[in-house]
């Protein structure tokens, strides 16, 4: 049996070697069942900051929403706008189930000390973009997500399996206006090269850092959290956008792209500089999204505090239909 570790003050070995044991079996494990004291920060800090990527990410995409080119294109834009909201809202719920409060993680947002994922820190430049981030973002999203729905934490896996029907059509919508637009006009089919310039790069990196790099893999695999690497992750994406973009007449912005002996598709080397300053805001629109953010959240004062009145009302039994 491998040594438990991280082991808080006032845990035991044994307490870890059977939660260990429940994890190895395969069971979740739920909201009152007892957890390492690391266990449940690693949690709160992943499940809270893909909660913020989530809401971060309605932004980039929200901008086209009044330039769509069809009432029907307006009509799933809306749609995938409103479900990443959504999503936002159960992942806040699955970290709340481990006592994070929602003033909490959203504070930490706010000045910084939750990250969200770098990928919303990019422009969307033209439409086509709208279309690319579905087809590259959606589709990384979820090959990250499908593996996290076999999560160790309950709630968090039951939130995966939800999420990523819903990203699948996000996903699949993405694809169909790229492949439309990349057999279409001159114009149309520049738009659509345009845009996978623009988010290839971004949307590998987005599935984080070389495992090598990777402070948190080790015990996020070692609890079941992470069920595959960055890397293993990235590849499989690679697997399958690769061919397809290809296929689709589109130029990947990638001299060293090429398929190995083995039938897996290897990417040259990531600007890992790019990823980082992209995250403490010094590259694209960090500052941008997280003044949004704030004015969202004073301008929504008014909103909590008239539900806490309301609330406190309730519970005195005075509160009004
Ligand atoms: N951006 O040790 P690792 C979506 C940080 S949802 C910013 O490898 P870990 C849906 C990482 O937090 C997209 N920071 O970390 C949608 C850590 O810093 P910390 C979001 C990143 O946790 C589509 C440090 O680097 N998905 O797209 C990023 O083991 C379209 C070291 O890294 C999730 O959040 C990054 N890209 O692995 C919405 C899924 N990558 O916290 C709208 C859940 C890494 O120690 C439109 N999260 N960092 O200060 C995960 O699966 C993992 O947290 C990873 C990172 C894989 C993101």
């Amino acid at each position: 049996m491998t040594q438990p570790k991280h082991i808080a003050e006032g845990e035991t070995a044994e307490q870890h070697a059977a939660f260990e044991a429940r994890i190895r079996n395969g069971e979740k494990i739920e909201p009152g069942d007892w957890m390492p004291a690391e266990y449940r920060r690693q949690l709160i800090r992943m499940i809270s900051q893909h909660a913020h990527s989530e809401v971060v990410g309605m932004l980039p995409e929200g901008e086209w929403i009044d330039k769509a080119p069809t009432l029907k294109r307006k009509t799933i834009l809306m749609a995938k706008v409103q479900d990443e909201a959504g999503h936002g809202q159960y992942l806040y719920h699955a970290a709340e189930t481990l006592g994070a409060t929602r003033e909490e993680m959203i504070e930490a947002l706010l000045t910084r000390r939750a990250k969200y994922s770098s990928i919303f820190n990019y422009p969307t430049m033209n439409w086509a973009d709208v279309g690319m981030i579905g087809w590259l973002v959606d589709g990384a999203a979820i090959k990250n997500q499908t593996m996290l729905a076999g999560c160790s934490y309950g709630p968090y896996s039951r939130a995966m399996v939800r999420i990523c029907s819903e990203e699948t059509f996000h996903h699949k919508q993405g694809k169909e206006m790229i492949v439309l637009y990349a057999q279409g006009t001159p114009e149309q089919r520049q738009m659509a090269q345009d845009a996978l310039n623009r988010w290839w790069w971004p949307a590998l990196m987005m599935l984080g850092p070389h495992d090598a790099d990777s402070p948190n893999t080790g015990v996020l695999s070692q609890w079941g959290i992470k069920l595959k690497t960055n890397d293993e992750v990235r590849q499989e994406f690679l697997n399958e956008h690769a061919p397809e973009l290809l296929e689709a007449g589109l130029t990947i912005p990638d001299p060293d792209l090429h398929q190995d002996a083995d039938g897996n598709w290897k990417h040259g080397p990531i600007q890992w500089d790019e990823f980082w300053a992209v995250i403490r805001g010094e590259r694209g629109l960090g500052n941008e999204r997280l003044a949004t953010r704030q004015a969202a959240q004073d301008e929504g004062a008014w909103v909590r505090e008239a539900l806490e009145a309301y609330m406190n009302r309730a519970a005195k039994g005075e509160a009004a239909d």
